[in-house]
């Protein structure tokens, strides 16, 4: 009986956890996808909650991923080049990030941790940085348009 008391508490406790930490979702970051797109975060767009987990995948050293547009300045990250990264979201809002050597060839993607808060704001601060983009010029407009 004791044993089975034992057993059910550390059930408990494992869905306690789950729902303090939220959910996890993958990010990876391409130099080619399966597609024969180049320079690619997939999925490019993702719509989180606030408490969930990204894990930045890049395939390999030559990629990373840097916010640029953040709800807040605390909320903003980096990963470091070439590892794997998991980022927690506690701030709601849009988030636009890019790979730091890459932003030039379109890669960038965005994530929404709830409601939109800020969408306006980082619309704005994309259409400021959009002409130094050579290369997958509509993506982040088609990212942008999936905002809900
Ligand atoms: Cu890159």
């Amino acid at each position: 009986m004791k044993r089975l008391l034992v057993f059910v508490s550390f059930i408990t406790l494992l869905a306690s956890k789950n729902i303090c930490y939220g959910a996890e979702y993958i990010i990876s970051a391409v130099t080619t996808d399966t597609n024969g797109e180049m320079m690619v975060f997939n999925p490019g767009y993702l719509k989180v909650e606030v408490g969930d987990t990204v894990i930045f995948k890049p395939s390999d050293a030559s990629h990373n991923a840097e916010s640029f547009v953040s709800p807040s300045a605390e909320s903003s990250f980096v990963t470091a080049m070439g590892e794997t990264a998991k980022v927690t979201f506690m701030e709601e809002g849009v988030y636009l990030f890019k790979c730091t050597p890459h932003l030039v060839l379109g890669m960038v993607g965005v994530i929404q941790v709830g409601n939109a808060v800020n969408k306006d704001e980082a619309v704005d601060q994309w259409k400021s940085m959009e002409s130094m983009v050579s290369m997958n010029q509509n993506r982040m407009a088609n990212f942008l348009g999936q905002i809900k």
